[in-house]
């Protein structure tokens, strides 16, 4: 009874469509040349990211369920240590590269390792090292990341697996650090067993899950322990958990199957006995469906920016081959009068640019009140957490057993306030960039009919500069928040008072040194965030001053050159002026071209 998503593209179609993609690129950069540079490195750079273009599909369940083992078999390899005991601690991220290697990045700015691999039992010895919680107990060798390129089909692709510590294992806060993370990824698996079934911290998790991905698959692993009959019930059991009690509404996807089996069988190339582990239909899906998203996205983006370019080199030629074909005098007054129309424009540009800076200060003011309510809500929730803590002991608890509770908590309370702060204002900062983006095209489409009317060439179709992009890559934090000792200078004094005053005394040490451990953590948050925000705004001032000054030096390099040409080489003007219509020509059918690929 499984429930079907329609995928609309297959992936065949997917594969033609990102080769003509390619091929018109390179077609486009052979036409340009070295004549337009700086066209030819823009659809360059587009190239590079459709080739490059990544997908980030994450692993996730509770411990032991068997997901380090299920990536295995995707792999074909077992290369990531699984074992019966907790295991994986730290994220690993897997992609695709013709030569095997393993980079580890650390926290605190240490020096990453890059290490090559020979053999495919020194990527597991090495993984074993840093990524296990038995030889990395509580991370202490400070790693942030690691991340294995691997060369196997199925990811050559642009998928990036990430494998994840399980939820629900000793660290609470690895809840609440994965669902921040989840927010960055493309979609998820999320692995469940038959043996045990979902359990209350599982059901809590997926309802939190639904809330930050919308594209999550679950694997039911491990059906090699029961009958196909069994099977069924499973099924039907996992269905109704999901529904009833996680209140899952959208149609779910869940895949049966055996992880283990699904190894096995790739380890010996038997088909058949993939296709009996279950694993086979998973791959399949799980292809499509990348190819049907990465299509929609990334794919029309790159083709609206290389049309784009080509527009911009179509006026540009078109403007030249005017000014070739006109008297000097009247090329030369019509440079003038542009010339005055752009410096009019100044104070336009200007206010678009004051416009995006009263944004970008309210964006600030916005996080600085949000860190603000954070700090009550902080201070309000730890208070309690404590109170409740010495009021509920019938001895007073030591200081010690405080401060333990609280390095437990301060992660769990933090993170899942950073990733809610983070969500609102990303969306506030995708709104802000959205608004002025279109801002910005009606600006530059000004520019352009300027250019057009002044020196009476053709209208060339409208195009606009399209989203920038926010995206980018998911990264996991680790250990990062404050949970420093309580200063206990003085609390000797302690024993001497009687236990009323004993408790008041305690209770405000605690306040004073909570009111310090949230302020260091609200910090934390607000220093993260607002690099963010600071990045983003200085990324995309920066671009805005390159659209300007590229529409308007395009016209008037185009008119100077054609000038030059005029004044200096006579006898070159029409064998330029033939070349140029040539080349408008070719451009004119690639964008059609281009513009056709979106109908396959
Ligand atoms: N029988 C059976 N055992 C499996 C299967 N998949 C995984 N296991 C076993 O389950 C145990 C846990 O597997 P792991 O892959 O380490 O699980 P994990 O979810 O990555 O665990 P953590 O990293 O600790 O969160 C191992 O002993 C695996 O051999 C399966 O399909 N069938
Ligand atoms: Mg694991």
């Amino acid at each position: 009874m499984e429930e079907i998503i329609n995928i609309k593209t297959s992936e065949p179609t997917k594969i033609l469509k990102e080769n003509i993609l390619e091929e018109l690129l390179d077609k486009s950069i052979c036409l340009l040349g070295k004549s337009h540079s700086h066209y030819m490195n823009i659809l360059q750079d587009l190239k590079l990211r459709l080739l490059e273009q990544r997908f980030h599909l994450a692993i996730l369940g509770q411990f032991k369920r068997g997901k380090s083992t299920l990536i295995n078999a995707l792999l074909g390899e077992s290369i990531l240590p699984s074992a019966i005991i907790p295991v994986t601690a730290i994220p690993t991220f897997i992609s695709y590269s013709k030569h095997v290697s393993v980079y580890v990045s650390f926290l605190n700015g240490k020096d990453p390792l890059n290490i090559d691999i020979q053999n495919k039992d020194q990527i597991r010895d090495i993984l074993n090292n840093y990524v296990t919680e038995n030889k990395n107990p509580n991370n202490n060798l400070g790693v942030s990341k690691v991340e294995v390129f691997y060369p196997v089909e199925f990811l050559s692709n642009g998928i990036v697996i990430i494998d994840t510590p399980g939820i629900g294992s000793t660290h609470r806060h690895n809840t609440e650090t994965t669902l921040n993370f989840l927010a960055q990824c493309d979609a998820a698996l999320i692995v469940l067993s038959i043996d045990p079934p979902p359990t209350e911290v599982e059901i809590e998790f997926f309802k939190e899950v639904c809330l930050k991905v919308s594209r999550i698959f679950f694997i039911l692993n491990k059906i090699d322990y029961i009958s196909p009959d069994e099977r069924n019930v499973a099924e039907e059991f996992i269905y109704k958990v999901l529904r009833e009690k996680a209140g899952i509404k959208e149609p779910i996807k869940l895949f049966s199957l055996s992880a283990r089996l699904g190894l096995e069988a790739k380890k010996i190339n038997d088909l058949q006995k993939l296709k009996e582990s279950g694993l086979y239909d998973l791959e399949e899906f799980l292809k499509q469906f990348i190819a049907q998203d990465k299509a929609s996205t990334l794919f029309d983006a790159i083709i609206k920016k290389a049309v784009n370019a080509l527009q911009n080199i179509r006026l540009e030629l078109e403007l030249s081959i005017k000014a070739l074909k006109m008297p000097i005098g009247e090329i030369e007054s019509k440079l003038k009068l542009f010339k005055q129309k752009t410096a009019e424009m100044e104070s336009r540009k200007d206010s678009i640019r004051d416009m995006i800076a009263g944004d970008h200060n309210r964006l600030l003011e916005f996080l600085e009140k949000e860190c603000l309510g954070l700090k009550e809500k902080a201070y309000s929730h730890f208070k309690k957490v404590v109170e409740t803590k010495i009021s509920n002991s019938r001895a007073i608890p030591s200081y010690q057993d405080i401060h333990d509770m609280i390095a437990e908590e301060v992660p769990v309370f933090f993170e899942h306030e950073l990733g809610n702060l983070q969500q609102t204002i990303n969306k506030k900062l995708i709104g802000i960039i959205e608004k002025h983006c279109k801002i910005l095209d009606e600006f530059l489409e000004y520019i352009r009919n300027s250019a057009e009317d002044i020196f009476e060439v053709p209208h060339i179709s409208n195009n606009s500069i399209g989203k920038i992009e926010l995206k980018r890559k998911p990264y996991w934090i680790t250990g990062k928040w404050s949970t420093s000792e309580i200063p206990i200078s003085g609390a000797f004094l302690d024993i001497f008072f009687p236990l009323s005053l004993r408790k008041k005394r305690i209770t405000k040490r605690l306040n004073e040194h909570l009111e310090q451990l949230i302020l260091e953590n609200i910090e934390h948050i607000r220093y993260s965030i607002l690099q963010n925000i600071e990045d983003t705004f200085t990324h995309f001032n920066s671009e805005i001053d390159k659209w300007i000054k590229e529409s308007i030096s395009l016209t008037q390099d185009a008119v100077e050159w054609a000038i030059e040409k005029k004044k200096h080489k006579v006898n070159e003007v029409s064998d330029e002026i033939n070349k140029l219509e040539k080349t408008n020509k070719e451009l004119i059918n690639l964008i059609v071209e281009l513009e056709k690929i979106k109908e396959i």
